[in-house]
């Protein structure tokens, strides 16, 4: 028997990949994203990046319905992009079995939100299965497809952070079947979801969750764990471990099939103990759900939001805290910034010269709102920026200061197509901003259909974003590279003044996808006046010393050369041989 030290991603490919999934489709989002990466590099397998979630799920339904087993991974937010196929393949029910593994973000480590997916289980009426560690996230992922195709359903394979990103043993023994697919029946009742069909499958759905009802009450991953009768936790995923930890004596229910919940054996375990309490992150799903079944609950002080941990459980149920490792004190804080070298600097330097009200977007760009660049006003969701910033002029702003939206490229092929179309559309004279860096840098690099190549490494065609543009009916369409500072700023004064709906598109590589390092750059100490504005474009390789002057790091200067652009007395000039910084 081999054994490997997996973290749950991995693991979550390793299950799918044994289950003998054909398909593996996703949109990249932390901390989802290396599951697919991982099954994509797995023998005998399919893997591609979509433009996006609801794409991915659409892709993996075909899948199905042509009788292939498929996953699909995404992280919590992507689901409310998938949601609408999600919600009536829930009807449809599939062929081939149809995973969804979403990986959620208590805490919000790199999200904008905190919602808990376990909740699409009652709203979609689906399964949900929530694995504790690595090697249940392989042993439910491989459990899940045949869930899927005993059930007809798609299941949802529940990670958070925690167990996608930590490591833990796994058993590698199971070996990859892949049943036979079989051929397409063509079944219009279960398949075309118009009123007809869809009432009649509303009520297959309702059959369907009593049948996972009964099954869940025999179902292997919910395990009442019997030990001191004093106190009786019900808990699930992480939290599991955290409990055991804190509390190793106490009863523990674990809860493995959040979707339905077995309400007898949550019974019968509510009676075997004298006071049960439930601990969960960031939500009260399960409390929810035992507050439902009329079990009487004690309440315990837990923080409702963020994440949990074995001290802050061992001090709600008032036990005694095992000592925690405190954070080391004093070491200088790390804000996150733009790399050296960052081709979104250029675009954010033009923009705050032109006085831009910026709508923003998700991705490295995001940090463009922070000091010392402070340069964008919004950041909602994947796409928002262009339609807010269509809707801000609707409001009446920006007679006095240009709104401006910008838009990594993945972000635009993922959301910000449908939202340029409603500008061009409705006559808006936004200037929209696409910042191209070839790739979907903030999540690790991912390929995308700017990019010229697959997830699995095929070259492929590029999207032509200047045609794509003109194609929706944008007249102004203009690209440049943001590393031409003087030319950003004056494109952006003449877009911003033109008064009809514009693109520029910034286009310059990430600069991590540059495996060369330019010759670095100097500031002249005696010419340097103090004046903060290579300061301001927030670069990590300048600091300021204590009198004002600038002074650069020769080990982060990358050489693209912005701040010797952006300062008037010419104090910046080039310093020392060229150094490979080898691949990244
Ligand atoms: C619906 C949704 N899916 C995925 C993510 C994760 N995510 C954040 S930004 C981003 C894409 C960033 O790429 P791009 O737009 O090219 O900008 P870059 O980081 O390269 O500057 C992704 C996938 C998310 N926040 N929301």
């Amino acid at each position: 028997m081999t054994s490997e030290l997996l973290s749950g991603n991995e693991s979550v490919a390793r299950g799918a990949w044994e289950a003998g999934a054909r398909v593996g489709v996703g949109y990249p989002g932390t901390p989802s994203t290396q599951a697919l990466e991982v099954f994509a590099r797995m023998d005998d397998v399919y893997a591609e990046w979509a433009p996006n979630e609801k794409v991915a799920l659409e892709v993996a339904a075909g899948v199905s319905m042509g009788g292939a087993r498929s996953l699909v991974t995404m992280k919590h937010v992507g689901v409310n992009v998938a949601a609408d196929p999600l919600l009536t393949l829930a009807y449809t029910g599939v062929g081939g079995g149809l995973v969804v593994f979403v990986a959620d973000d208590p805490g919000m480590h790199s999200s904008q939100n905190e919602q808990d997916s376990r909740n699409w289980g009652p709203f979609a009426r689906i399964p949900v299965l929530e694995p504790s560690d690595s090697a249940e996230a392989l042993a439910f992922t491989r459990a899940a497809f045949e869930l899927s195709e005993r059930f007809d359903t798609p299941v949802l394979v529940r990670a958070t952070t925690r167990i996608s990103h930590s490591k833990g043993v796994v058993e590698l023994d199971g070996e990859r079947v892949v049943p036979e697919s079989g051929d397409y029946v063509k079944d219009a009742c279960k398949w075309v979801m118009m009123p007809a069909m869809a009432r009649a499958r509303r009520l297959a759905v309702d059959a369907r969750v009593a049948a996972l009802s009964s099954f869940a009450e025999e179902c292997v991953f919910n395990r009442a764990e019997l030990r001191d009768p004093s106190v009786g936790i019900v808990t699930s995923g992480v939290c599991y471990e955290y409990v055991r930890e804190a509390l190793p004596d106490a009863s523990v229910f674990k809860v493995g099939l959040s979707f339905p919940l077995p309400a007898e054996a949550l019974a019968r375990f509510a009676d075997s103990v004298e006071r049960l309490a439930v601990v969960e992150e960031a939500e009260e799903y399960l409390l929810g759900g035992l507050l439902r079944l009329g079990l009487a609950v004690d309440r315990i002080d837990l923080p409702g939001t963020g994440e949990l941990s074995p001290a802050l459980i061992a001090r709600a149920l008032g036990a005694e805290a095992a000592p925690v490792r405190d954070r080391v004190e004093g070491l200088p804080p790390r804000p996150p910034l733009m790399c050296p070298g960052c081709p979104h600097r250029g675009a954010y330097h033009a923009l705050r010269k032109a006085k831009a009200i910026v709508t923003g977007d998700i991705g490295c760009y995001t940090l463009g709102a922070l000091a010392p660049l402070a340069s964008m006003d919004s950041c909602v969701c994947m796409g928002a920026g262009v339609g807010m910033a269509h809707g801000m002029r609707l409001a009446g702003v920006g007679d006095d200061r240009p709104v401006v939206a910008v838009i990594g490229d993945s972000t635009f092929a993922h959301s910000g197509l449908p939202a340029l179309a409603n500008l061009a559309y409705n006559g808006s004279d936004a200037t929209v901003c696409i910042l191209d860096n070839r790739i979907t840098a903030m999540t690790g690099h991912q390929e995308n259909p700017v990019s010229g190549c697959t997830l699995q490494g095929r070259p492929t065609v590029e999207m032509d974003l200047e045609g794509v543009c003109r194609a929706m009916g944008v007249k102004r369409v203009r690209t440049l590279d943001p590393h031409a500072i003087d030319d950003a700023i004056a494109a952006v004064r003449e877009e911003v003044a033109a008064k009809e709906l514009s693109v520029i598109i910034f286009r310059a590589p990430c600069a991590l996808l540059i495996r060369e390092k330019e010759q670095p750059y100097a500031v002249d100490e005696d010419t340097c006046t103090a004046c903060g504005v290579c300061i301001s474009i927030g670069c990590p390789a300048i600091s300021r010393l204590e009198d004002g002057r600038a002074r650069i790091d020769i080990t982060l200067c990358v050489g693209c050369a912005d701040c010797v652009k952006v300062c008037r007395f010419s104090a910046i000039d080039l310093t020392g041989p060229a150094c490979d910084i080898g691949g990244v």
